[in-house]
């Protein structure tokens, strides 16, 4: 299952632009599933030489033109929102212009803790135990709403979250910041830049600074001109990939990988997931089958040349059911029938 994308913000912060640069144009209708770099996958095939290389995947989708309502039901069904801020251009105004976006993110949540403020009230007035908890916690919500502020910014008990979880709050998504900064500034992005950094690092959430439009300019080229380009801006990594590994980041996402012959494979999962929940992900069936897990690592793996050396010099470590995967592990699922 790729990971879902959205590209949210304020009107013309190069949200579209930004599309293009990562699914290097070939995006149809503001969706493009675009493969996550991921260099220790290319050490790993290196290595084993399989006949098929599968890197992580994101579905990438660009807001589509519409109204403010539409844009917010738009940003819902995102797992991860990149919200991109415009740094560049005549006085870029990136602060107000994400906190006037993040307003009607905040409006919509307001909208749905009311309608269900109104049901479970009632339900909490009659004596109703879990409607009583589920009331507080919304109340609580409603007050921080109110004040403006978005839901990531409060802190809750798990079991509250959960509640909360019920209405599907915009505001309670995990978010990445994106900087389009001017090129002049990269690769920091300057002062427009930085202010959206202190924004975000106030909710907790990644950011990056990068030119959307010089991305997308690069998306074109062939990888040795690209790296020829992006050291004149001293730029090290693709912004795909740094935004890649932000969305991991705030997404709570790790990766593992499996390594055979037929396949080697990058597999997005989520952080802490016990190994029969990450065995899921290949196939629904493999949590009821699972019999264990034999673990190692990629330096391992890539010093053995494959699993089979590993297992045969007894050097695959045997994990069973309550094994919290880790990112980097690569694993061979045993899963019986
Ligand atoms: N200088 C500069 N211009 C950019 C950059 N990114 C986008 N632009 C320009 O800004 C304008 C808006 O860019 P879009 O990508 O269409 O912005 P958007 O957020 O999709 O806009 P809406 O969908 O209308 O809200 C266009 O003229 C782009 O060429 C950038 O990194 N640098
Ligand atoms: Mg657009």
């Amino acid at each position: 299952m790729p990971v879902n994308v959205a590209i949210v913000g304020p009107a013309g912060a190069g949200k579209t632009t930004l599309f293009n640069a990562l699914t290097a144009g070939r995006g149809a209708d503001g969706v493009g599933m675009v493969d996550v770099p991921d260099a220790r996958l290319t050490r790993l095939a290196g290595a084993v030489k399989p006949a098929k290389t599968t890197p992580a995947q994101v579905r990438v989708e660009d807001t589509p033109p519409g109204s403010r309502a539409q844009r917010v039901a738009f940003a819902r069904q995102a797992d991860v929102l990149v919200k991109v801020a415009r740094c560049f251009g005549p006085e870029p105004q990136p602060v107000a212009e994400l906190e006037e976006f993040a307003l009607d993110l905040v409006l919509a949540d307001l909208g749905s803790v009311e309608k269900r403020l109104d049901v479970v009230g009632k339900e909490a007035r009659a004596g109703k135990k879990d409607a009583i908890d589920e009331a507080e916690v919304l109340t609580v919500a409603k007050q921080h709403l109110d004040a403006g502020q978005q839901l990531r910014t409060m802190t809750f008990e798990p079991e509250q979250r959960a509640m909360l979880l019920g209405i599907f709050p915009v505001t309670l998504k995990p978010a990445v910041y994106v900087a389009n900064a001017a090129e002049e500034l990269l690769p920091a992005g300057g002062e427009p830049a930085a202010k959206v950094a202190m924004l975000a690092m106030a909710e907790g959430a990644p950011s990056i600074a990068l030119s959307a439009r010089l991305e997308a300019e690069l998306a074109e080229l062939a990888p040795e001109e690209q790296a020829e380009m992006r050291a004149g801006y001293a730029i090290d990594e693709s912004g795909l990939g740094r935004i890649a590994r932000a969305v991991w980041d705030a997404g709570g996402l790790i990766t593992y990988f499996t390594a055979g012959e037929p396949e080697v494979r990058a597999w997005p999962c989520e952080r802490d997931a016990p190994a029969p929940i990450a065995a899921s992900k290949i196939h629904t069936d493999f949590e009821k089958h699972f019999i264990r897990a034999e673990v190692t690592s990629v330096d391992e793996l890539v010093a053995a040349g494959s699993m089979e050396a590993l297992r045969a010099a007894g050097k695959l470590r045997i994990e069973g059911r309550d094994y919290r995967v880790k990112d980097g592990d690569v694993i061979f699922f045993r899963i019986g029938r």
